[in-house]
């Protein structure tokens, strides 16, 4: 590797991390770019869970009353100390997960984006006034701080996914324990010193606001069936999704979840095909085709399909896949080796339906040793198969004919998953039934914009298997809180609603 690459060591130094916390642990990260080992960390003992669960309760007493926009002060901090740490915290989420330089800086620009944001809401946690039918009385609702959130994320966006969930939690008042993908905790220790930092200088927040359990799927087991935790966030895979939900549902605790996608574009017959090149690129390579939000499925019209695909093989054949963190690489590695064979099962489950695959195939020569590199398949189909329909995380685009829009639209529609969507076109008609409420029933449906990279300003999640949970902004807030109805009563007299009469 070139030297003008900053290592893994120096970028531990910058951000913090110590020497006792990154060996002799149980658990080894391993980099995405060559398999090397990263370090060893601690994990979190499970006999610990207990004490975490009580600072976190303990913490929620202290911070609920802290009023928000005092609150908002300690995300604002969050903001500075992430600018500071831009640089170290992108290249190590490139080490940790594989990301280029440019995607790897644009996640925690997306932590950024969420502190200013969280900041601006925590003066906005607006409730709504309502007209009472009693005379001398008022209604008012008020949303209330809701005790500790668990947010669980995922090794594709390793820091910026638990920022939307924590950023907009501590301003709501709740405290956050969080487990991270165990393919990704270096990033989330990092992240927690860089919290760390924000609370000294904050000053006199509560003990136990931010907790990160580091180690596998057990912690998070744990974390889901405590009753203590009343909101779990998770992000991840449907299967992950249905072993959490039933586990919160049972307790009554409130799940957002934000699972698998399947995303679709539409390419109409008026589109301004060299945009829609450009879009469907990145959104279907773009993080080596690892976003829930990449591209997996095209829905071309038959008209311009030849010249569609014909541009695109162009365009990927001269993809730089490589090193992540050599300039001009465009397509890093897979997370691992099971990703890699899962991207090639996909592959050859599509050729046995009938599909025609262009790449795919793994790349070994001029990129590092030890790492999963693959060149980015597209896979024309004969129809929308099983294997279409399954979410594999890795880039592979799927492309399908039409020849009527109300087809591409059923096309779209008939998947598992309902993340994101988009239709290219300059049919004013088609554009807007892709949006009305006979169209896209995706969380997330743009026009003559590719389905990923979405801004941390809308509310972000989806429908069906993606489990329907809404992060990032809009009122996402709102699910972080609980809701509270208030009446109060300032007359003399006390009169029963809907005119019962109880005179006693
Ligand atoms: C994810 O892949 O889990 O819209 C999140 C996007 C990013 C977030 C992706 N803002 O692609």
């Amino acid at each position: 590797m070139k030297d003008t690459v900053i290592t893994p060591h120096t970028l531990f130094a910058n951000l913090g991390l110590t020497e006792a916390e990154l060996t002799g642990g149980t658990l080894t990260v391993h980099s995405p770019i060559d398999g090397r080992a990263l370090a060893d960390l601690h994990e979190t003992p499970a006999s610990d869970m207990d004490a975490i669960l009580a600072r976190s309760k303990a913490a929620f007493k202290a911070w609920r009353i802290v009023p928000a926009p005092r609150r908002g002060e300690l995300i604002r901090l969050l903001g500075e100390e992430l600018r500071a740490a831009k640089d170290d915290l992108g290249a190590l989420v490139s080490w940790e997960a594989g990301k280029i330089t440019s995607e790897g800086l644009g996640e925690v620009q997306e932590m950024i984006d969420i502190c200013d944001f969280a900041v601006g809401l925590s003066r906005q946690l607006y409730g709504l006034t309502i007209a009472s039918e009693r005379p001398g009385h008022r209604m008012m609702e008020t949303w209330q701080p809701a005790g500790p959130v668990g947010v669980i994320s995922a090794f594709n966006f390793p820091v910026a996914v638990w920022s939307w969930n924590a950023a907009l939690a501590l301003v709501c008042g709740d405290p956050v324990i969080w487990k991270p993908s165990e393919k990704s905790p270096l990033t989330a220790l990092a992240c927690q010193k860089i919290f760390d930092r924000a609370l000294v200088r904050f000053g006199d927040a509560p003990d136990g606001l931010l907790q990160t359990l580091i180690g596998g799927a057990d912690l998070g087991k744990s974390l889901v069936a405590s009753e203590d935790v009343p909101i779990i966030s998770a992000t991840g895979s449907t299967r992950m999704g249905r072993a959490v939900a039933p586990v919160v549902a049972e307790r009554f605790g409130k799940c957002i979840l934000e699972l698998g996608g399947n995303n679709a574009m539409i390419v109409g017959p008026s589109a301004d095909l060299e945009m829609a090149v450009r879009a469907i690129v990145f959104s279907a390579v773009g993080t080596a085709g690892q976003r829930c939000t990449t591209l997996r499925r095209l829905i071309v019209h038959n008209s311009i399909r030849e010249d569609l695909v014909a541009r695109l093989k162009k365009a990927y054949a001269g993809l730089p896949v490589g090193n992540p963190l050599e300039e001009g690489t465009l397509v890093g590695p897979l997370v691992d080796a099971e990703a890699g064979a899962a991207m090639t099962a996909a592959l050859d489950a599509a050729r046995v339906e009938g599909g025609t695959v262009h790449g795919g195939n793994r790349v070994t020569k001029g990129v590092p040793a030890n790492g999963v590199y693959m060149e980015p398949a597209i896979v024309e189909m004969p129809g929308q198969s099983a294997t279409v329909k399954a979410e594999t995380f890795a880039p592979i685009l799927y492309v399908l004919g039409y020849d009527d829009f109300a087809h591409a639209l059923d096309l779209q529609n008939d998947v598992p998953q309902g993340l994101s969507s988009c239709v290219f076109t300059l049919n004013m008609r088609e554009a807007e039934e892709f949006l009305s409420p006979a169209g896209s029933d995706c969380g997330i449906a743009n026009v003559n914009i590719g389905p990923s990279g979405a801004e941390i300003g809308g509310a972000f999640g989806g429908e069906k298997e993606t489990g329907g949970g809404r992060e990032s902004g809009s009122d996402a807030w709102k699910s972080y809180m609980r809701r509270q109805t208030n009446t109060v009563n300032y007359s003399a007299e006390l009169p029963l609603a809907q005119g019962v009469k109880f005179d006693i």
